[in-house]
């Protein structure tokens, strides 16, 4: 007796089948890359000497960096068009949407496996796939064909019971869960939702929930695939995909979790925390000077007829500035021909592209001190590009009664009918470029911000290094390494990039790696959460970090360490922490006769004293971490 989480991993296992929390080896059906983590996952792939993808599906879609001031991001795009025709991967150009958006509308199938390069993959758990977000070079693997290995995860069920009251939503849903669980509460599970609760869900209000599930730190969140996920393909034009899948009668679950969605009020996360969760009732009232409605986790069409009908006929407070993004370029056709897109522009929106946009500090960062409402999924200190900002994760429905209001305003007291028309089955794929039948005659194209990747030394058998930095709990990689319209465009060059490495936390901390030679991170719990972005493992890299010294750690970025050879270790007594203070010297011995989990023993050259601690590696990661990251092993497993 399985759930689904189950069924579909069982089905897809490379390897036996493992105890739980053991390392699984899962092939993966399907790919995603979008262009911030693209440009490094195919040229990876590239150095694999891979010609052509070996996934059923590959995608590489163009969203997050579309703010070209300068060549450099330009660059990017026209790399991506040509490596993804090249090598067998569709390629969805700017402009036709964000990554989970659009993969959830045209390529998200039920029972299948996918892998994409950023960490809110899980958005197509909606549809029943088990869709897990990955640094690029663990995506570029799977596209090679390798798979991809996970911690066999414990599997929650979120019994969802009841129905929603007006004005209440699917954000409501998972900000419950993380006020519940915390962003590190998921670590090693997938939330699998099962319940009466699930029939008034439609496939949009499923996303928002699997998209947000990454802010628990889940491995993924999965919906069964039922009748409302068939009359989502159905409208889609893509019935065909549909499978009927379903937990068996007495399937079991490590946890359950139930939430009676009647009992449910409109909420938000406070600054600067997706779990940092409060009513709506609590916050009415206080003023509001920004509203962003869009992003990967509320830009379905469903979202924006919901913000649409709230905005009918009423203009936003003078002082309030709202932005729309809808999710897909088909979704933007259809507010058009339906006439929402006019109700958004006369109430006073600033309508944007079919991207990230602000949800990635790619432009409309809020004034200072600003109180900035958005239906995202991430809050994170200095993410909008205004660090003095207040950022508040909300639904749609909030967003559109606060942007009218000028405060917070509680959407469930509104006398507005939530009532629109069913969404039209309009398909359009005409920005979705198939790969090239001639593969040979594709030139690549790399402009000058292209830089060669940098690789990393193989591990020695003594680290001495200073503790460069030392960081409290929950830090990001937005900390690591930061986001927005100034630092993005240097996605594909490290040494660049590398200069913004902690900007928010310490200044000049690369200038610090370079006196020093390098040197050791040290920090609290969830190290790293948020995004997938090997950037944050790659760019310390760069500058000489051999080991983070965490309480623990995220799971993508634990992955994206090892992938880049920084060897992961977590105090055994967390205690210890306190002890070490910057710039202390750190001695770490034996490396070469790793063998994964091992217990080692941390010396603290400036004290004397000595902190056992745990590596966060499996046997398969130490040949790894010898060589000095993942694409040295490759090369070293080619020449043998
Ligand atoms: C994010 O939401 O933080 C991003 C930007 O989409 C990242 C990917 C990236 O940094 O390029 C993610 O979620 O993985
Ligand atoms: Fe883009 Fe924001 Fe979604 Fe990341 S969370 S994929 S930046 S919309």
């Amino acid at each position: 007796m399985k759930n689904v989480t189950q069924k579909i991993l069982d089905q897809h296992l490379l390897s036996d089948r493992p105890e739980k929390g053991q390392p699984a080896l899962i092939k993966m059906d399907q790919t995603l890359t979008q262009d911030a983590t693209g440009t490094m996952a195919y040229m990876q792939l590239e150095a694999m000497g891979v010609d052509q993808v070996k996934t059923e599906l590959s995608v590489s879609y163009v969203d997050h960096n579309t703010l070209q001031s300068g060549f450099m991001n330009a660059d990017d795009h026209a790399y991506l068009q040509s490596v993804a025709a090249k090598h067998g991967v569709y390629f969805s150009k700017a402009g036709n949407g964000i990554c989970h958006q659009v993969h959830l509308e045209r390529f998200a199938k039920p029972g299948k496996t996918l892998i994409g390069s950023d960490s809110h993959t899980p958005t197509a758990g909606a549809l029943g796939s088990i869709a897990i977000g990955a640094g690029g070079l663990d995506v570029a693997k799977a596209m090679a064909g390798f798979g991809y290995a996970i911690p066999y995860p414990k599997v929650v069920e979120v019994r969802l019971e009841g129905e929603l009251q007006p004005g209440v939503s699917a954000k409501d849903i998972i900000l419950e869960l993380l006020r519940r669980r915390s962003v590190k509460g998921g670590v090693g599970k997938v939330f699998e939702y099962t319940g009466d609760g699930l029939k008034n869900l439609s496939v949009y209000q499923r996303a928002t929930i699997t998209n947000m599930g990454a802010e628990l730190g889940a491995t993924t969140s999965i919906f069964p695939s039922d009748e409302v996920a068939r009359e989502f393909l159905k409208r889609q034009q893509r019935e065909e995909d549909w499978i009927e899948l379903k937990a068996d009668e007495g399937a079991e679950y490590d946890e359950v979790e139930i939430i009676d969605l009647s009992s449910l009020k409109p909420a938000a996360a406070c600054p600067n925390s997706p779990d940092a969760v409060k009513s709506i009732e609590e916050l009415e009232g206080q003023k509001v000077d920004q509203v962003s409605i869009g992003s990967c986790t509320n830009s379905g069409y469903e979202d924006m007829m919901k913000a649409a009908k709230i905005l009918e006929g009423k203009t936003i407070a003078p002082h309030v500035s709202l932005t729309v993004s809808p999710g897909s370029r088909q979704v933007l056709i259809k507010l058009m021909e339906n006439g929402a897109l006019q109700t958004f522009v006369k109430a006073g929106a600033r309508i944007l592209e079919c991207t990230c946009g602000p949800c990635i500090g790619m432009g409309q960062s809020p004034k200072s001190d600003g109180v900035s409402l958005r239906t995202f999924n991430r809050n994170f200190y200095g993410r909008s590009g205004t660090n003095s900002a207040g950022v508040y994760l909300v639904s749609p429905e909030t967003a559109a009664a606060s942007a009218v209001a000028g405060v917070f305003a509680d959407p469930s007291k509104l006398q507005v009918s939530q009532e629109f028309a069913a969404e039209p089955s309009y398909v359009d794929d005409s920005m979705i470029y198939a790969p090239s039948p001639n593969p040979e005659e594709v030139e690549i194209i790399r402009g000058p911000n292209i830089k060669p990747l940098p690789v990393n030394d193989p591990m020695e058998d003594t680290i001495t290094k200073k503790c460069v930095i030392k960081l409290e709990d929950n830090i990001t990689t937005d900390h690591i390494a930061p986001a927005g319209a100034e630092v993005l465009p240097y996605r594909s060059n490290i040494e660049k990039l590398s200069q913004y490495v902690f900007k928010n936390n310490k200044e000049h901390f690369d200038q610090v790696c370079r006196a020093n030679n390098g040197g050791i991170i040290v920090a609290g719990e969830n190290y790293g959460q948020g995004s997938s972005r090997e950037h944050a493992a790659l760019a310390p890299m760069y500058l000489g970090i051999k080991a983070v010294l965490a309480k623990s750690f995220a799971r993508i970025h634990l992955a994206n360490l090892i992938n880049f050879g920084i060897l992961p270790i977590v105090f055994e007594n967390p205690a210890d922490y306190d002890s070490i203070s910057e710039m202390d010297e750190l001695v770490i011995e034996n490396l070469m006769s790793l063998q994964g989990q091992d217990h080692l023993i941390v010396k603290n050259a400036a004290t004397g004293q000595e902190y056992p601690v745990k590596a966060m590696i499996d046997a398969k990661d130490v040949p790894v971490l010898h060589a000095g990251g993942t694409l040295n092993h490759i090369k070293n497993m080619q020449k043998a």
